[in-house]
């Protein structure tokens, strides 16, 4: 297929500059290893010094605000976050779509916005306990994805991360059929919409618990190109067998 793996540490909000060391240590695994893409979406405090940190590894951002500027008090827009250093961001985190009500409009709005400034977007989908155990949950999740998908979607600015919400900082993950199977309907529903050759070189990440135990099956998964990984990229140490696995 050709994509190169993608695997990025989402810190959420966590990180002061104390932890720089290991965004540092993180840098220099990922020189290291330049067949895989790493990177850090961090809080947007750390971005600057992160950024002037060497190594491998993009900075990126977790979120932007859909609005170039205005009366939006508290919210970072994308122009800001790439100024500051950031290469990349994430949109539609299911934390987000949870805690701050972001709809798939917003989302794609986001996308649009983070790419307008220069980002590149890891765009996140992923299914509840309930839409799990319900079944059916590659047609809810195809659904989510096309609805949150910008406009002019391609692989040279976009990811997707399909994070099932059950999964994510609980310790359990999808069976692996569970999770092929997702991430094959993903691709099959880029397809529809953004033609099979560019659904083909778009990559689909995994994320939800993905560490260094589980990370080596998961991304052997064909239609599996990397991770967005959370607690085990908070340290090199934790974080470098999900590099050394994709
Ligand atoms: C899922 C993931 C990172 P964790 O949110 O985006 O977090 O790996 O801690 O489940």
């Amino acid at each position: 297929m050709g994509r190169r793996k993608l695997v990025v540490g989402n810190w959420k909000m966590n990180g002061l500059r104390a932890q720089l060391p290991e965004v540092e240590a993180i840098g220099a695994l990922a020189a290291e290893r330049p067949v895989v893409e790493v990177g850090l979406c961090l809080p947007a405090t750390l971005i600057m010094a992160a950024s002037q940190v060497k190594g491998g590894a993009f900075v990126g951002a977790q979120d932007c605000h859909m609005k170039d500027n205005g009366a939006h008090t508290g919210c970072l827009s994308a122009a800001m976050l790439a100024e500051a250093g950031a290469s990349w961001t994430i949109v539609g985190h299911s934390e987000r779509r949870q805690d701050q009500g972001e709809t798939d409009a917003d989302i794609a709005a986001k996308a649009l916005a983070a790419r307008a400034a220069g980002l590149k977007v890891i765009l996140c989908v992923g299914e509840s306990l309930d839409v799990r155990d319900a079944g059916g949950a590659e047609d809810v999740v195809s659904a989510q994805l096309l609805a949150s998908l910008p406009e002019g979607a391609a692989a040279d600015w976009l990811a997707i991360a399909y994070e099932p919400i059950w999964a994510i900082g609980t310790g359990r993950i999808p069976t692996m059929e569970a999770v092929e199977a997702m991430h094959k309907a993903l691709r099959a529903a880029l397809a529809s919409r953004i033609g099979a050759g560019e659904a083909n070189a778009m990559r689909i990440l995994y994320g939800g618990s993905m560490n260094g135990e589980n990370a080596a099956e998961l991304m052997a998964i064909e239609d599996v190109d990397g991770g967005l990984v959370g607690g085990a990229s908070l340290t090199a140490t934790k974080f470098a067998p999900v590099i050394a696995a994709a």
